[in-house]
């Protein structure tokens, strides 16, 4: 490592640093004020707001035509029209953040000599994008949508990408079918419309008609289609893999990747609304949360299967249509995952990265799942086109190892080698690099046999038996949020052959489903089921089965509700309870400005937002303080009634104290409302009630609202 990385390393605090972030230090520019401005090739501009042009010297100064021979604007004009490269044709929307991989110890060495899965002293550094697949990059965060999850490991033996789903099925079987669901799936090409959205003909046309995708579909329509953020997913590699050990065994690998703060979602109508409200919702929260230093973690695990029993499935384990269920093949945890820092700039990280499935370390390989082998081809390929050829130079996707070979020159080179060869065998073999003698990528010896044909094999053609194991595995709330977002969906869709057609998908998986999506949408009801459900149900399917050990409220948003007249000892004590649990409080008031508390209990309290300035839709709970003056504001206002109405709606907590309470019974209607605590003494509030669960996902205490019963 060189002496500036080596120094650039030490000016991170241990929470942030890795040897990544040390490494991009090389190309990090901090302006300090009153740097002067510079052309690109470093000449010093003393007027960037004036074109160079010809002044009259009449009576008074007045503008003549511009000049052409200005090359300091020129170079300025230029440089913008071309700050645009192509976004990616999927997953063009997306956030990131760096952070580091762990594994507790070497128990995965039975599978693979990899160390970065074996080696319990090494930190690897990692660089992490989310993203939603269909809308462009200016689209909407909350979309309903699979998101992406990236993982690129910067290991000593050089980078391995993950590039993986929240979802670990896949609309297809086989590769060369990726283009046509990507066109289906996108807008249609007549009017470039929907964005962000697959609610349209096309979309539901395609999977009507290719019923490999009725298990995604199932997925993406599941509340996994709407997560509440990208650090409450879980991570799939999605294809199946393969891990090499040191006596030569292989075995077939699937990676999971669990998230400590459970898996969560919106609900639809949140969703629907945060589009508007706020389109940057999952992409701030990321950010938030790692400035807060609540860092995202998951859990790593993998599920393997030895070779020699790659056909002891009645599906085929190299179907990435298919989920290896964990009844039959368990989940091992090997390691942890960690966010802790945010991006110093948007275009040079989170747009220019580039991740490749082929990129694999020594100890990990590819299978035949030929999803896996089409995309091996395919994401070199677009970088190539996103970045240029060069894309591996550039810093957030160079390895932290080194990189020596005879690989040459094309557009926007960077490295600079000094050597009269650049061919390998070469006349001197005096080495300037040689091929690894030890430590090098080594294909597994594999035995192969077969016809060359446009096929796929038998078990590729059954398509519903694990979209049932999915639809079977869901509570009842999960399964009626399901069949609301099919519904959804088919009403967006005009053709009444679309809307048929997936009826009868849906009616090969469930017939209720069916029967009650058809209602819905007016489209033809079966009259019987087109294919038993076996009723067989799986363990971590549903997302109840992700709840965090302890019920935490971790990184939760709360909107503290005040105005003048409230009660400020009360509200801090609460307050302090709230932040001591991690969670992130946010004041919101009339104004932003200072709200002025009742008498004697304070000196009041700055707003970090006015009523009309946020919603409801953007907070996990709401509190309200006692005080007379304050309730009595609040109760005039229509706007703070609409979000109380709201939170409860979406089923969120509502703490409230003394009049508070009143307010609510009264004034807000709320149902339930003798749930509340008759409440008023700070000392209950914050001793008994100190910390305040989100309700949806944990019942709380009896200050918080009622959770209301789902109900079809
Ligand atoms: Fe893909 C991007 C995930 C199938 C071709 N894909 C992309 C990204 C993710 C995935 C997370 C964004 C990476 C980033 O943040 O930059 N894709 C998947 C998963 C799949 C999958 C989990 C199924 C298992 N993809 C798939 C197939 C093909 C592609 C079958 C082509 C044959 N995917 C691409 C791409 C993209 C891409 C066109 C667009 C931008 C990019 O690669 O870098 O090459």
């Amino acid at each position: 490592m060189s002496s500036l990385v080596e120094s650039a390393k030490k000016a991170f605090t241990s929470a942030t640093a890795t040897e990544k972030v040390a490494d991009l230090q090389r190309d990090i520019q901090t302006p300090q004020a009153r740097d002067h401005l510079t052309t690109d090739h470093g000449v010093k501009v003393s007027d960037t707001d004036n074109w160079l042009k010809v002044i009259g010297t009449g009576p008074g100064k007045y503008n003549g035509p511009m000049l052409l021979e200005d090359q300091i604007g020129r170079e300025k004009i230029h440089r913008f029209d071309h700050e645009r490269i192509p976004e990616r044709v999927v997953h063009a929307r997306g956030a990131a953040a760096h952070g580091y991989f762990k594994v507790y110890d070497d128990r995965a060495s039975k599978y693979s000599y990899a160390p970065v899965l074996t080696d319990s002293l090494r930190t690897t550094p990692v660089f992490v994008r989310f993203s939603t697949v269909q809308g462009p990059r200016g689209s909407a965060d909350t979309a309903r949508d699979v998101r992406g999850f990236a993982v690129k490991f910067y290991t000593e033996e050089g980078n391995w990408d993950i590039v993986g789903n929240d979802i670990p099925v896949f609309f297809i079987q086989d590769a060369i079918k990726f283009p046509d669901f990507v066109h289906a799936v996108k807008p249609e090409p007549q009017n470039e419309v929907p964005t962000g959205q697959s609610a349209h003909n096309n979309f539901w046309d395609f999977v009507g008609l290719q019923p490999e995708s009725a298990h995604m579909v199932m997925w993406v329509m599941s509340d996994r289609g709407i997560p509440r953020s990208f650090r409450m997913m879980q991570g799939f590699g999605v294809n199946t893999y393969t891990l090499l050990n040191d006596r030569g065994e292989r075995h077939f690998v699937k990676f999971h990747f669990i998230p400590e703060l459970g898996v969560h979602s919106l609900l639809w109508d949140e969703a629907l609304k945060i589009s508007g409200q706020d389109p940057d919702f999952h992409r701030k929260d990321l950010n938030e949360a790692i400035e807060n230093g609540a860092y995202p973690r998951w859990r790593f695990a993998i599920q393997t299967i030895p070779e020699d029993r790659e056909h002891d499935f009645d599906f085929d384990i190299l179907d990435a249509t298919k989920l290896w269920p964990e009844e039959l093949v368990p989940l091992e945890e090997i390691g942890e995952l960690v966010l802790n820092r945010v991006v110093d700039e948007f275009f040079t990280e989170t747009e220019q990265v580039a991740f490749c499935t082929s990129h694999v370390v020594p100890g990990i390989g590819f299978s035949d799942d030929p999803l896996l082998q089409g995309r091996n081809f395919s994401y070199f390929d677009t970088q190539i086109t996103r970045l240029g050829v060069n894309f591996q130079e550039l810093p957030i996707n160079r390895p932290i190892c080194p990189v020596l070979n005879h690989n040459r020159d094309g557009k926007a080179r960077h490295r600079i080698v000094k050597s009269s060869i650049n061919y390998w065998p070469n006349r001197k073999n005096i080495g300037m690099p040689v091929p690894a003698e030890k430590g090098g990528y080594i294909e597994y010896a594999q035995r192969l046999e077969g016809i060359k044909e446009r096929a796929r094999g038998d078990k590729f053609q059954e398509h519903f038996s694990h979209a049932q194991l999915f639809f079977n595995s869901l509570a009842p709330y999960e399964k009626i949020h399901l069949a609301n977002a099919i519904s959804f969906e088919l009403s967006h869709c005009e053709d009444r052959v679309v809307y048929n057609s997936y009826i009868d998908v849906l009616n090969n998986i469930d017939f209720s489903l069916a029967k009650s999506v058809a209602g819905k949408v007016g489209a033809d009801v079966p009259s019987q089921s087109g294919r038993r459900n076996h009723g067989k149900k799986g363990k971590g399917l549903s997302q109840t089965d992700f709840m965090p050990k302890e019920p935490t409220i971790l990184s939760r948003r709360i909107a503290i509700l005040v105005a003048d007249g409230f009660n400020e000892v009360e509200m801090q004590a609460v307050r302090v309870a709230l932040t001591s649990a991690k969670a992130v409080c946010y004041i919101i008031g009339p104004r932003r400005g200072h709200i002025h508390p009742s008498q004697d209990t304070g000196s009041g309290v700055s707003a970090d937002h006015h009523f009309e300035g946020q919603r409801s839709t953007l907070f996990d709970a709401i509190y309200i303080p006692s005080g007379a003056e304050h309730v009595k504001a609040l109760a005039k206002n229509g706007r703070v009634i609409h979000w109380l109405r709201e939170t409860f709606g979406h089923c969120k907590p509502i703490a409230a104290v003394g009049e508070a309470v009143d307010f609510l019974r009264d004034v807000v209607q709320l149902p339930k409302v003798d749930l509340f605590a008759p409440g008023g003494r700070n000392d209950q509030v914050v001793s008994s009630y100190g910390v305040v669960s989100t309700g949806r996902y944990s019942a709380g205490s009896s200050i918080i609202a009622d959770i209301p019963k789902f109900e079809a």
